[in-house]
């Protein structure tokens, strides 16, 4: 056990810094065995600070070197050293501070502050990683202008890079070099980045509405030359996105992009020098999926649009995060509808949100999109701050219109344009530009859990009026036992006979905006609301939450019928999809109870026959016909299950039973949408194409599912394939589906052909880690030895372990409780080396109250035994500890 509690960090406890920074000169000197930074920190008391003259520096594993005021060096008992930081007794209204320290990131695991990466050294400063480079305000209020000297040896690190501009080039008679960088953008420490390697680049260039010639430059190894191209094209296409759309210009005249291997998320968006996790920027049609190719187009558009909506403006404190994420994930989510198919992006998103984010607003982490509290921030890049937050800006523009939206996006850059804002200024901003009123809609950024919209309708076919009767709650989540009512928009249609049916609203006037008069969306604000529609000639289908308008869960009891109807014939294609789910998870729940008896699974032919109809309709997108035949997951539908404490071997074996039956029904269906899905024209990203492989390879999963012959067809296109996405899908299809020896010969052969390839390799890792059968757990064991294998790397964590505690459901919930204890051997290993990957590996287990007890007691065994570890990480300690609360 920790010998002290860590302690939580309070948004009411806000306090504007006492002193600022305004100009930041760090000089690094950079060695194989340490690096000195020397800091010159132009400091000015904050006029409007109540605090004594005392400074507090944050800094952790450093070693001072030096330290004086305006030049002058401090006696011992003018400062104190503690693991949090450097306090400085008193100092004056205005001073320089200049600080040397020595680092030692060539032994840095944790991947935060500066670290090597390869042979490169690298950095990672948000949230509070600039505290492991020197002593500093390392909180986003306190901005600064940067010039930094980096120095360092010639011939192993050529290229020498900071934010900004390069404003000094010298070498040195040692066999070193100099590099000067200056960023004239004030920014918080978060933002700043220094790289140093042996790098190549690609160059382009950008001509900004305003006429300026940006130079855009991709640095990776040299042997990744070739991979670089797609994420050049689609930075350019965001900047032009983000032009036409926002109205955003870039601002400086170089735009850098760097690709390494050891980070623990995707990408940071550092002031004109963007960190990337290679997996996020390096791609080619033989290495990599679409899925691959579209993560590339929508990180690089994030990270890029960050230069407005988190650099330019940026957060106050951490409890604001989401006023630059969920902001900018709404903007890259347009950005890729834009790009791409809108409805399949809004089933992706949709998907995401339901499945794992719906379950992080039901389980022990739960927090709202602007915390109260944190003891890690770490612990707070969530699905909840990124994904709802980006809800939560959509429903906005909902709410307001695309035009009012945009003025009111204008008015925040207007106003805050170099400031460290919060939340609340933004939605004050879209109210002020709109005159439409958010109060109650700000209960979003504070109120966690997802709302339940329950909805019941009468029809009145004499007065040929259609009532729905609308209610909305909240369960209570930790600290918030009561919830007041949100504002919810709820779009939604009627689905008549021969299609939607025009709306009129019982006292108000037709909808102008849409034409058809088919769609609205109902303002929901009370616990209970009636919606009256009138000349409502038939009994409709009510079609609702189209476009997925808001993050709740909806419940309203559709027959199987009435969802054939929605899933054939509905204007949405959202809900389309969602009909096809609903229908599937109504079957499934059948199958369970059948089960249950002790009966055969006998399957609704309703719902076979409408798939098979859907698959032989080749007039729709072949995309969200793959997607509405893709069944839920088995850790969605745990989730689902958790009230009832799920069953994951009834799960299992229901969703194994409605695949098979699937199909076979649909065979000869299945075989004609793998014919006619063949793309002859060569590799491209482009939707028609991903379309087309999605169909295609699913149909080639269903057919070895329906018989055993059909391996054949996976076997012969593994062999033909000349792009990763159809080689993959039918590893995959060999190695969940063939026998034993077709499946290992498959697997060596790839690893013969891509073992030099880490990106490819983690795909198989990936691959493996799913793999069925009581050998799973060994499997992933022995490929932990593997040379392929490396603990360090995050990349490689996540491909296996997390993707065995994610994606291989039934051998991760083993009886025997081995699935959990290996998770958290392995968290115990990362622990104290990498302790924000050792904290997000642990999500599955704080799941433990969602299972049948047998599993769940196994479960929280585990996150005891970690509780019980000595050296407990703060990261790992708070999801632990609130895990078992
Ligand atoms: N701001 C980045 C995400 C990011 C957050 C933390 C990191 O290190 C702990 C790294 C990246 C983004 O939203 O892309
Ligand atoms: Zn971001």
């Amino acid at each position: 056990m920790r010998d002290a509690q860590p302690r939580a960090t309070f948004l009411q406890e806000y306090q504007p810094p006492a002193y600022f920074i305004e100009r930041t000169e760090l000089a690094f000197d950079l060695y194989e065995d340490y690096t000195t930074v020397l800091a010159n920190l132009h400091c000015l008391r904050n006029a409007d600070s109540t605090a004594d003259n005392s400074l507090f520096l944050h800094g952790e594993e450093l070693e001072l070197q030096s330290l004086a005021i305006d030049g002058r060096p401090l006696a011992e008992d003018e400062y104190q050293i503690s693991d949090k930081g450097l306090l400085i007794h008193r100092v004056p209204e205005q001073f320089e501070l200049s600080i040397g320290t020595r680092i030692l990131p060539q032994d840095n695991a944790s991947l935060e502050g500066l670290y090597k990466s390869n042979k490169m050294f690298c950095t990672q400063c948000e949230a509070e990683g600039f505290r492991k480079i020197t002593y500093y305000l390392d909180r986003p209020d306190v901005m600064s202008e940067f010039t930094v000297t980096i120095e360092a040896e010639q011939a192993r690190y050529p290229v020498l890079l900071s934010n900004g501009n390069a404003i000094h080039e010298e070498s040195l008679a040692n066999g070193r070099h100099r590099v000067r960088w200056h960023d004239p953008h004030p920014k918080p420490s978060y933002l700043f980045a220094l790289v140093a390697g042996d790098l190549h680049y690609i160059e382009d260039h950008f001509h900004t509405m305003g006429g300026r010639e940006v130079c855009l430059r991709i640095f990776v190894e040299a042997k990744d030359l070739g991979k670089c191209q797609h994420a050049m094209d689609s930075l350019k296409k965001s900047m032009r996105w983000d032009e036409e759309v926002y109205g955003r210009e870039y601002d400086l005249d170089i735009f850098n992009i760097v690709a390494v291997d050891d980070f623990n998320m995707g990408a940071m968006e550092n002031k004109s020098l963007n960190i990337f996790n290679s997996s996020c920027v390096l791609c080619s049609p033989e290495t990599t999926t679409d899925a691959g190719f579209q993560t590339v187009e929508a990180i690089v558009a994030h990270e890029y649009f960050h230069n407005w909506s988190g650099n330019r403006v940026t957060c106050r404190d951490w409890f604001q995060l989401s006023l630059k994420e969920g902001f900018t994930v709404f903007r890259d989510a347009e950005f890729s509808a834009d790009m791409g198919s809108r409805t399949v992006k809004r089933v992706a998103d949709a998907t995401v949100l339901r499945s794992h984010q719906f379950a992080e607003d039901a389980g022990p982490m739960a927090h709202p999109v602007r915390p109260e509290s944190f003891i890690e921030i770490s612990n707070f890049y969530t699905l909840t701050v990124y994904e709802k937050g980006a809800e939560v800006v959509r429903m906005i523009h909902t709410l307001l219109g695309a035009e009012a939206f945009r003025r009111g996006s204008d008015l925040y850059f207007e106003r805050h344009d170099g400031q460290a804002v919060t939340c609340e200024d933004f939605v004050r901003a879209m109210e002020d530009a709109s005159g439409v009123d958010l109060t109650q809609f700000r209960r979003w950024y504070s109120q966690a859990g997802t709302p339940l919209v329950t909805v019941r309708d009468d029809y009145d076919a004499e007065a040929e009026r259609y009532t729905l009767t609308v209610t909305q709650s909240c369960p209570p989540t930790p600290g918030q036992p009561h919830k007041e009512p949100m504002l919810i928009p709820l779009a939604m249609g009627l689905l008549g006979e021969a299609g939607n049916l025009p709306l009129k609203l019982a006292g108000q006037a037709p909808d102008a905006e849409t034409a058809d008069n088919t769609s609205t969306v109902l303002l929901l604000s009370e616990p209970e609301q009636h919606f009256v529609f009138e000349q409502v000639r038939e009994r409709p289908v009510p079609s609702l939450l189209r476009g997925f308008s808001a993050p709740v869960r909806l419940d309203y009891n559709y027959s199987r019928a009435e969802l054939c109807a929605l899933m054939s014939r509905d204007d949405d294609g959202f809900v389309r999809w969602d009909a096809a789910q609903q229908l599937a998870l109504s079957v499934l729940d059948e199958i369970q109870q059948q089960l249950t008896d002790g009966q055969e699974p006998s399957v609704d032919p309703l719902y076979l026959d409408a798939c098979a109809s859907l698959l032989a309709d080749t007039s729709l997108d072949p995309a969200l016909v793959a997607e509405m035949l893709r069944l839920p997951t088995e850790s969605y539908l745990a989730e689902l299950a958790a009230a009832e404490g799920a069953d994951v071997e009834l799960i299992h074996r229901a969703r194994e039973a409605l695949e098979t039956a699937l199909a076979q029904h649909a065979e000869s269906q299945w075989l004609d949408a793998y014919r006619r899905s063949v793309v002859n024209a060569p590799y491209a990203p482009v939707a028609e194409q991903i379309a087309a492989r999605s169909l295609r390879n699913l149909s080639l999963y269903y057919l070895a599912c329906a018989k055993a012959q059909h391996i054949g067809l996976a076997q012969a296109q593994y062999a033909a394939a000349t792009n990763m996405t159809d080689r993959l899908a039918a590893l995959r299809v060999i190695s969940q589906r063939g026998t034993q020896q077709q499946s290992d010969e498959a697997l060596d052969s790839f690893y013969r052909d891509w073992q030099h390839d880490s990106l490819v390799i983690n795909q198989w890792l990936q691959l493996q880690s799913a793999m069925p059968g009581e050998g799973a757990l060994a499997r992933v064991r022995s490929l932990m030895d593997h040379e392929a294998f490396d603990l360090r790397n995050p990349n490689k964590v996540r491909a296996l372990v997390a993707g065995f505690s994610n994606n291989n459901s039934l051998q991760f919930h083993r009886p025997d409780g081995a699935g959990y204890a290996f998770l958290a051997e392995v968290i115990e290993q990362l622990n104290t080396r990498n302790p924000q990957i050792a904290s997000r590996l642990l999500n599955p287990l704080t799941r433990w109250r969602n299972y049948r007890p047998d599993r769940g007691e196994l479960m929280k065994a585990q996150l005891e035994r970690l509780a019980a570890l000595p050296d407990l990480s703060v990261d790992v300690y708070e999801v632990v500890s609130k895990s078992l609360q």
